[in-house]
């Protein structure tokens, strides 16, 4: 049994068991959840497979969330899966790693665009297609990052989407709060993950959160799990709206 005991959710955005959203899953599944996963493409389809066996997780299919028919597939698979679900998590962010470096300014159109559509709007569409689902209320969770409040070194457009995507956590929270939904955000440190590495210097980012956060380390994808259970069980059934730091108290510093 246990504090997830009876939920069902979707969790997009496990590419590898170092993912942010692998920390979460296992989280969830540790306090008995049932929970199903998407993978991106072919090559984290084989990732994904052993995790979800692992786990006891279902998985949902393909999801290139810039492809809105493999978003269809998915939520219909979800919906032949299950009646209802209660829970679902979106880890998904990308941004052309020849952006991540160097000057804000220099962001091309193109890059701009896609860095939204991919990191902000999919969180958005996704939230759409879950609430119907959520027959019984719900809980809708994304992970964004400090760059969003503030400039971080080789952040840029990714921080301007943050921004976005927190802003998106409010408005959502207000749309879906009558029906018992509540959506909120986990702002987590710097975690050596594959979308990590695409942000230069990144060494430099973790070692300085090291040096500066309260608690004089980085946070792992564990504990990012741990206080996203909070946030996706009743525990939370007050908040909604909110942007959770889970980065070792840095925000207090930086
Ligand atoms: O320091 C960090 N790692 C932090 C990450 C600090 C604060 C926040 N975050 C955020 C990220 O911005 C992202 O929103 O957490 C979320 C999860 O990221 P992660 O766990 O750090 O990274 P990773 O394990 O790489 O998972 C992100 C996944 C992708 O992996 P790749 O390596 O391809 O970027 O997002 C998925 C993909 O599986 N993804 C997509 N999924 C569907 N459609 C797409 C897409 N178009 N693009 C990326």
């Amino acid at each position: 049994q246990g504090l997830m005991a009876g939920k069902r959710g979707l969790i997009l955005g496990v590419a590898n068991n170092r993912s942010i959203a692998y920390g979460i899953a296992k989280a969830c599944v540790d306090h008995g959840a049932e929970v199903a996963l998407t993978y991106q493409g072919e090559a984290f389809k084989k990732r994904v497979e052993p995790l979800a066996e692992e786990l006891g997780a279902h998985v949902v299919g393909h999801c290139d969330v810039t492809d809105p028919e493999s978003l269809d597939t998915v939520f219909e698979n979800v919906g032949k899966l299950w009646d209802r679900i209660d829970f679902v998590v979106h880890a998904i962010a990308f941004s052309d790693k020849e952006e991540l470096t160097g000057r804000y300014v220099e962001t091309t159109r193109e890059n701009f665009l896609r860095t939204m559509d991919i990191s902000v709007f999919s969180f958005t569409t996704i939230a759409k297609r879950a609430e119907p689902l959520m027959t019984n209320g719900g809980s809708m969770l994304t992970l964004t990052y400090y760059g969003a409040e503030k400039v971080m070194p080789h952040y840029n457009v990714m921080g301007v989407a943050k921004a976005a995507l927190e802003a998106s956590v409010r408005y959502l929270a207000v749309d879906l709060g009558a029906k018992g939904i509540r959506v909120n955000a986990i702002s987590a440190g710097p975690i050596k993950t594959l979308a990590a590495s695409g942000i230069g210097d990144f060494r430099y980012i973790l070692k300085w959160n090291e040096y500066n956060a309260p608690l004089k380390r980085t946070v792992s994808p564990e504990e990012v799990g741990d206080s996203g259970l909070y946030l996706l069980s009743d525990l939370s059934r007050g908040v909604t709206g909110e942007v959770h730091h889970v980065d070792s108290g840095y925000h207090v510093v930086g």
